[in-house]
């Protein structure tokens, strides 16, 4: 049923055919209402899939199977004809085969179930950088979480009207329901079941088995990154995992900052920056994504593609994002978040004292000293941007704003200075390219060992990396002079003993200030065979205590530290083989000769 009427052909014919396969017990086409949300919401509650929370008006709490708590890396797929297209950071399997495979398990999926058909936006609609896709979905979970994350419903049905091209996204939890079968909190399927896959070629996304965030909120991770790259790379765009954020000087002049980051490096927290220097505005366009394309003036305009924040919970307090914990006052969905006994939800490292008792993420009872966290280290709360305080007045602006600098990073205890500004577009593009973070507890694996995540892109190139660099040269090619100026930062330096050297959080507005007057030739900067550094007396430290000690070390260049580098990018570079763009290799070799020729 649909209270809209939709004229796409295309549109109803795919609708119709997932039904077929399919098999729901029902059709619901979603209008994005409030009164639809409430619904779904009240229906998950009444089932025991969420509990309303006591303390923060129309919030809830939602717990994910044991077995479905993050993205499934290892079972996400990039179906382009050959592996080459894929290329070596992908898992690849033959499209014709991906479908097959799935065809079995979408066959009577979702017996016992509704099948619900959600359009949406990525970006304002009608913006010439917006897409549209439609999800249809088995989960009502998902539905409210899109409603929170994308623009959905009827306005989108319109938008589209019978002509219009759209993304399909196909999901389902992949668990249906024989006659009379109970259904359980949170159905999915086991991961040797589970597929997160992506067809380039064709525009479309299937995934089956999972129904937690990037695996089954088919707008973010699989649409606006994977399917958007591989899009943007052919018809000359830039989809990005990245922030949007505007930084406005004393003077009321704007600057317009992306930025990339692996997770657990602290996305979130520079999107929504408080700045400690006086003066000094931050205001949040976006915080995971950004889709840019070259405007009427030649200038690259960035909109951020979705309408809410789907954020990590545990480490967020009122110290490491203050933006942040006020936008989760009320109507929020939390996910894997810890019950307290008064109705609230707690995670590790939110401000205050632990409770004294909480019931954990997988419903046992939890205490202080217990010997596992009490949330999950991936739960997370599911937001609109419009409630948080910093949301910038114009980050609906369908054109976008114009990207001023791009910045790079990761987490490196040592070697990587605090800042550095790349000595031109390829030099930057390298440093994109060669980015790399020390694993944290957060990724399954190894804590602190190094891993080269280029553009934080690995998990979310829909083609060949190797391509995509040589698409990040082109771009530049393109912008020519209006290019943005690229930085790359590291807040994450460590002292032997292992205590931090650099405040983070709002004093990384001094950082900001830097790179801003360095687009204005006002801060000094020193060149390095690594590229320009900011001098002792460049940066603006005022009121900040700080040991003269620890900022010597965030910005030296230590050439046999860079030196033992080498042989990583090397092999970092090997895995592209001759996809690797020529002036990337040269890049690295000026790097080298750079190294040799420097007396320090
Ligand atoms: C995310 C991620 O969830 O990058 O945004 O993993
Ligand atoms: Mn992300």
């Amino acid at each position: 049923m649909s209270s809209y009427e939709v004229k796409n052909l295309k549109l109803k014919e795919w609708v119709r055919e997932t039904a077929e396969m399919c098999k729901p017990d029902r059709v619901h086409w979603c209008d994005g209402g409030k009164q639809e949300y409430d619904q779904l919401i009240a229906q998950m509650v009444a089932g025991g899939a969420g509990v309303a929370l006591k303390k923060r008006p129309n919030s809830y709490l939602f717990s994910s199977d044991p077995s479905d708590v993050a993205r499934t890396e290892e079972r996400t797929y990039i179906a382009t004809a050959t592996e080459d297209e894929a290329g070596p950071t992908n898992n690849w399997v033959a499209p014709d085969e991906l479908k097959r495979t799935m065809e079995a398990l979408y066959d009577g999926c979702m017996k016992g179930r509704t099948m619900y058909v959600i359009p949406f936006s990525m970006g304002p609609i009608g913006s010439p950088i917006a897409k549209i896709g439609v999800e249809i979905t088995d989960s009502p979970y998902v539905v409210c979480s899109m409603h929170v994350m994308t623009r959905v419903g009827t306005k989108v049905i319109e938008a589209l009207g019978a002509e219009g091209k759209f993304i399909p996204c196909l999901h389902s939890v992949g668990a249906p329901l024989a006659n009379g079968q109970k259904d359980v909190a949170w159905p999915c399927a086991p991961m040797d079941k589970k597929y997160v896959s992506h067809f380039p070629a064709e525009n479309l996304i299937w995934s089956f088995g999972s129904g937690y965030g990037g695996n089954a909120l088919l707008g973010k991770k699989c649409l606006a990154l994977r399917i958007a790259s591989a899009m943007a790379k052919r018809e000359g765009w830039m989809a990005e995992h990245m922030l949007i954020m505007r930084v406005t000087n004393p003077a009321g002049k704007q600057y317009h900052i992306a930025a990339a980051f692996p997770s657990a490096c602290g996305k979130t927290n520079l999107a929504m920056l408080v700045p400690t220097i006086p003066g000094w505005k931050c205001e949040t366009i976006g915080e995971d994504i950004s889709w840019m394309k070259i405007g009427p003036d030649g200038r690259l305009r960035a909109i951020n593609p979705e309408s809410g924040f789907f954020g990590v919970a545990p480490g967020t307090s009122t110290r490491s994002n203050p933006m942040a914990m006020a936008s989760l006052k009320e109507n929020v969905i939390f996910t894997n978040c810890a019950l307290t006994d008064d109705g609230d939800v707690w995670w590790e490292g939110m401000d205050g004292a632990p409770p004294a008792h909480a019931i954990d993420w997988q419903g046992r009872d939890w205490s202080p000293g217990s010997k596992e966290p009490a949330a999950h280290p991936n739960a997370r709360f599911t937001v609109a941007a419009t409630q948080c305080p910093a949301i910038c007045s114009d980050w609906e602006k369908p054109e976008g704003v114009p990207i001023d600098i791009f910045i790079f990073g990761g987490r490196r205890s040592g070697v990587v200075p605090l800042v550095t500004e790349s000595l031109d577009w390829d030099h930057g593009v390298f440093l994109g390219a060669t980015a790399a973070s020390e694993t944290t507890a957060a990724i399954v694996g190894e804590v602190g060992v190094l891993r080269r995540d280029p553009f934080a892109m690995t998990p979310f190139c829909g083609y060949n990396m190797a391509d995509y660099f040589q698409h990040w040269l082109d771009m530049g090619d393109r912008l020519g002079k209006k290019a943005p100026r690229i930085f790359y930062v590291n807040w994450f330096r460590k002292s032997p003993e292992g205590k931090w050297l650099w405040p983070g959080f709002g004093d990384n507005s001094r950082v900001l200030k830097w790179m801003c007057e360095r687009l204005e030739g006002k801060a000094g900067r020193r060149q390095t065979p690594i590229g320009y550094l900011p001098g002792e007396n460049d940066l603006d430290l005022r009121g900040l205590e700080f040991p003269s000690q620890n900022l010597k070390e965030l910005l030296k260049f230590d050439s046999d530290a860079w030196k033992a580098e080498i042989s990583d990018l090397e092999r970092h570079f090997a895995q592209f083989g001759r996809r690797l763009p020529q002036r990337l290799k040269k890049q690295l070799g000026e790097l080298v000769t750079r190294l040799e020729k420097f007396q320090g």
